[in-house]
């Protein structure tokens, strides 16, 4: 940047970015106690930063968002990022609006493929690293070796002399304390605190600037409307004030400032005016995108955009189409459809929307199939029906040749199992990198895979390592197609007819592959039922009662046992499916079915290929 001779001194803007589970929203909660923020006493719930239902359910950020705390007179304004790799659109949003970062490393685990990826980008962004060894409670820490192999990453991302010489601190988050060094009695976060205000440098801008903010997130609120939240990167902004905004084409639309907030806390509070390197909230723009520039009509210059990593999965939402469609939801309407997803891809940076050309679908691209199931997953929850076919990479051509998106795979499981999990995942066109025994006696083993061979793997690695496994992986770029192998290796139970699943039915049809339905659940023709334990697919009747010949046959009938199934997930679904298969989604159901339902369709489309 040029021509900044200025500093605001009273503000530090932090991003904490790690590996997912490494203690983020856990130490933010820590240093909201420390600073005083809530009285003595008061109740406050734990990760009160993952505030969305689905974040607080499954125990991960999903979203990064802003807060603040105040320290011995500075404002450090906090963004807390996801630590999953399908949510690094978040991360890489989140540190736009950073001066610094916060790297936390599990001091067990040690740096994992997410910690690379988050390390890259701050390293890119030019951020002050802060390293912090958390959870050094573990009875299995090993503090030493954690930080020689964050040394070994930093080197291996080329980090300069002074980017190798980071202010290191040891801490467990969980107890809100951290220490220079692991034999010094820490009681509390000051000194996290204090190297944070002492390291990281104050926002810096350009003195006689007229007033500049990128938008880097977008909010609603009832009362206020849309709200555009962003760094002020030079300038000062009041409220009630006459700006314009910038769009990505160059328009220039007038706005005034309704309402100026800044952050408190967790909270919001409202101000009469900001400064530079200030994070604040604006409202009173109807149309905004992330990455707009917000400026006084004296300077009417755009900020550099906002741009994050092309998406590398995509897959096809369309309407619920099937026999019992519209029974279960409140949205179930092609145009609810398109309108909720427009809606999604405004606010969320790494989500492209596109209308299919039979203009009966959408095809929805995002960093990866979580990321996808979780919007799903909040659709069904506002009461959304829809069908969503399965997760396809998203190749790439160039130079007359085929790409395709490869992950960086690294699993960890006990030695038994190694054997099938590396056939498994030959089979999937991995090529293995690294091999290692962990001290806990599990071996830590490092692939390079396309990531079409994971989609639909997890499910199987659990059940494999009898759900002793994990596994993590993220994006490590396009490479030449490895070739093809197919995507499931059994096919489906398909129900022949409409009507409802009887026990008697479902029990002779054990013998044939996996149940997913319950009796008395509702089946129509074309519905997948169960997975066939065969490679084709099977029509099935699962509908078909004993004949009754006499009372005591009828008795029997009740009698019939079966397997218990546990209820289908939309992760399971998702990853079960065929390229000819759908999800059904609703908000009662998941269910699982062929695109083309019943038997003379399918024969009419074998005839017209
Ligand atoms: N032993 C120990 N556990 C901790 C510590 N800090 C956090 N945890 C636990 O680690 C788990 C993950 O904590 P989070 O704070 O949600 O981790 P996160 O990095 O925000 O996770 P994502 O945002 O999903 O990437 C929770 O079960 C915490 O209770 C710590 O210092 N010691
Ligand atoms: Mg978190």
């Amino acid at each position: 940047m040029t021509n900044k001779n200025g500093n605001n001194d009273s503000l530090r803007n932090i991003a904490i970015i790690a590996h997912v589970d490494h203690g983020k929203t856990t130490l933010v909660d820590a240093m909201f106690r420390q600073s005083g923020l809530f009285r003595k006493g008061q109740q406050v719930s734990e990760r009160l930063m993952d505030s969305l239902d689905l974040e607080r359910e499954r125990g991960i950020t999903i979203a990064a968002k802003n807060c603040s705390v105040i320290w011995k007179g500075v404002r450090i304004n906090i963004i807390d990022t996801p630590g999953h790799a399908d949510f690094g659109g978040e991360v890489e949003r989140g540190l736009f609006m950073a001066d610094g970062a916060l790297l936390l490393v599990d001091a067990s685990e040690g740096p994992l493929p997410q910690t690379r990826f988050v390390l890259e980008k701050a390293l890119q962004a030019n951020l002050k690293i802060i390293v912090v060894i958390n959870k050094i409670d573990r009875q299995d820490a090993r503090p030493a070796q954690v930080l020689d192999e964050i040394y070994d990453l930093l080197i291996e991302l080329g980090a300069d002399e002074e980017q190798l010489d980071f202010p290191l601190l040891y801490a467990n988050g969980k107890a809100g304390v951290a220490a220079a060094a692991l034999d010094e009695d820490a009681r509390d976060l000051h000194l996290l605190l204090d190297t944070i205000v002492k390291e990281v440098p104050a926002p810096d801008y350009t003195a006689e600037g007229h007033f500049q903010m990128l938008v880097a997130d977008l909010s609603y609120s009832d009362y206020l409307g849309r709200l555009a939240i962003g760094k002020v990167m030079n300038g000062r902004v009041r409220s009630k004030e006459d700006l314009i905004r910038i769009g990505e084409d160059g328009s220039r639309i007038p706005l005034n400032v309704s309402k100026l907030q800044v952050y408190e806390g967790p909270f919001l509070k409202e101000t009469e005016m900001a400064g530079p390197g200030d994070i604040v909230v604006v409202s009173g723009i109807d149309d905004v995108h992330i990455g707009d520039t917000i400026c006084t009509k004296g300077a009417l210059k755009p900020l550099k955009r906002i741009s994050v990593d092309e998406p590398t999965v995509s897959m096809r939402f369309s309407a619920n189409n099937s026999p019992i469609s519209g029974r279960e939801g409140v949205y179930v309407q092609s145009s609810r459809i398109r309108e909720r997803l427009r809606k999604e891809a405004l606010k969320n940076v790494s989500i492209i929307v596109e209308e299919n050309d039979d203009r009966e679908g959408f095809t929805v691209k995002g960093r990866g199939e979580f990321q996808l199931v979780i919007l799903v997953e909040t659709m069904r929850r506002e009461g959304f029906e829809l069908c969503v076919g399965r997760p396809k990479v998203i190749f790439r051509h160039e130079k007359g040749k085929k790409l395709e998106p490869v992950e960086h795979l690294l699993v960890e499981c006990g030695e038994g199992f190694t054997g099938t999990v590396t056939e498994k995942l030959t089979r999937r066109k991995g090529r293995m990198l690294a091999f290692s025994n962990q001290e806990n006696g599990r071996i830590r083993i490092e692939f390079s895979i396309p990531s079409r061979g994971l989609i639909g793997y997890r499910d199987e690695f659990l059940t494999d390592t009898k759900g002793t496994g994990i596994m993590y992986s993220n994006f490590s770029g396009y490479e030449e197609y490895r070739g093809d192998f197919p995507d499931r290796y059994t096919g489906s139970l398909v129900s022949d007819r409409n009507g409802e699943a009887v026990a008697y039915a479902l029990s002779n049809l054990e013998a044939r592959g996996r149940i997913f339905i319950v009796p008395g659940d509702p089946v129509y023709e074309g519905m997948i039922i169960g997975g066939h334990s065969r490679e084709n697919d099977l029509f099935v009747n699962p509908c078909r009662t004993k004949k009754l010949t006499n009372m005591r046959a009828a008795g029997k009938d009740d009698a019939v046992t079966i397997t218990a199934v546990s209820p289908m997930t939309l992760e399971k679904a998702v990853q079960f499916i065929r390229e000819d298969e759908l999800v059904e989604v609703t908000p009662k159901s998941i269910r699982l079915r062929k695109t083309v339902l019943t038997a003379g369709e399918r024969k009419a489309m074998i005839r017209g290929a």
